[in-house]
């Protein structure tokens, strides 16, 4: 693999899955693999698991790793080509990217969506002024649409927790305070859809995907109906696509609650933190035996070992 910027890159997802499995049995089996080289990780927004887990993930496979929050503990970035940079930005992409590329054998960036500019976010505008710049592989750590190291994740999360070839995932929305990326949603959609399960979405009407990533999957306007027969529920929340970035009405009665994962199939309870309690998630919930939440978190290590592992591989 070349970069890891959305599933594209990845010539078969449930494979890739798999070969994060196996290495969750040894961890230091490749542990010379990226001896001498570097992964730096650029932050935009806050991390928590993401920042952790990809450090962890080089490091077991024998690389150094450098943290940046950048426009924090750096210089603020100008994407702008032609800009007069007489404002807040101190360094050009250009030079910045470069200059980093000069260290880095290959880079990681999480850069969320402005969630108020559709056209710029869906053109992945900060993802790809970094991929034009620089001259080491990406991998991406939440862009402007995507998250692809949580889906690849998840799909992991699943295939180790079924109890059937092929199971139905019910992704549904949760409510929330603040308005927050699809990302998350789009990616888990767009990896469901090449992964062997019965696939289903559920939220209120006017937080319908971007059809480039919900594609063909199911859509079902009620939240109990959806949950029937479900092995995994897959709860996040999202802001609207349609009226962008917006919360739209009142939808605090699709928390999920033990009630409501008592409807399915004795379900696995999934999602990818951090959540809100009591808001997108009862106590209840989080604190059953059904859900993976912490060991989904734990696979991120494993994902992104995978991930860098195959891009390590395509170099040398
Ligand atoms: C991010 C999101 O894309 O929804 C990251 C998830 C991995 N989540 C948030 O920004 C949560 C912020 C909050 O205040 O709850």
């Amino acid at each position: 693999m070349k970069n890891f910027l959305n599933i594209h890159d990845v010539p078969n997802a449930e494979e890739l899955a798999e070969q994060a499995i196996t290495l969750k049995q040894n961890r230091f089996a490749h542990k010379h693999l990226g001896e001498n080289k570097t992964l730096v990780l650029l932050f935009l927004n806050s991390s928590l698991r993401t920042r952790i887990s990809t450090q962890k993930a080089a490091q077991n496979l024998g690389m150094n790793t450098i943290v940046l929050n950048l426009g924090q503990d750096s210089w603020n970035m100008e994407y702008e080509d032609g800009a007069i940079m007489n404002g807040n930005t101190a360094e050009h992409i250009k030079e910045g990217a470069a200059v980093i590329s000069e260290y880095a054998d290959i880079i990681g960036i999480r850069a969320f969506p402005t969630l108020v500019d559709r056209e710029r976010d869906y053109s992945e505008y900060v993802l790809h002024k970094f991929l034009e710049n620089v001259k080491v592989p990406i991998v991406n750590m939440e862009s402007a649409t995507v998250h692809p190291l949580q889906s690849l994740t998840d799909l992991m999360t699943i295939r180790e927790h079924t109890t059937k070839a092929k199971p139905k995932v019910v992704l549904t929305w949760a409510p929330h305070i603040k308005p927050l990326p699809q990302c998350v949603s789009n990616s888990f959609a767009e990896w469901m859809n090449k992964s062997d399960v019965k696939f289903v979405i559920t939220h209120p009407e006017g937080y319908e995907l971007n059809e480039a990533f919900s594609g063909n999957a199911k859509i079902i306007y009620h939240q109990d109906e959806a949950f029937e027969n479900a092995d995994f529920i897959y709860a996040k929340n999202w802001s609207s696509y349609s009226n962008y970035g917006k919360i739209i009405g009142e939808h605090n009665d699709w928390m999920i609650t033990d009630k409501k994962m008592k409807l399915t199939n004795n379900a696995k309870f999934m999602h990818c933190l951090p959540t809100r309690r009591n808001v997108e998630i009862a106590d209840e919930v989080l604190d059953s035996d059904y859900s993976l939440v912490v060991k989904q978190a734990a696979n991120r290590e494993f994902a992104a070992q995978a991930v860098i592992k195959s891009i390590l591989e395509n170099k040398i």
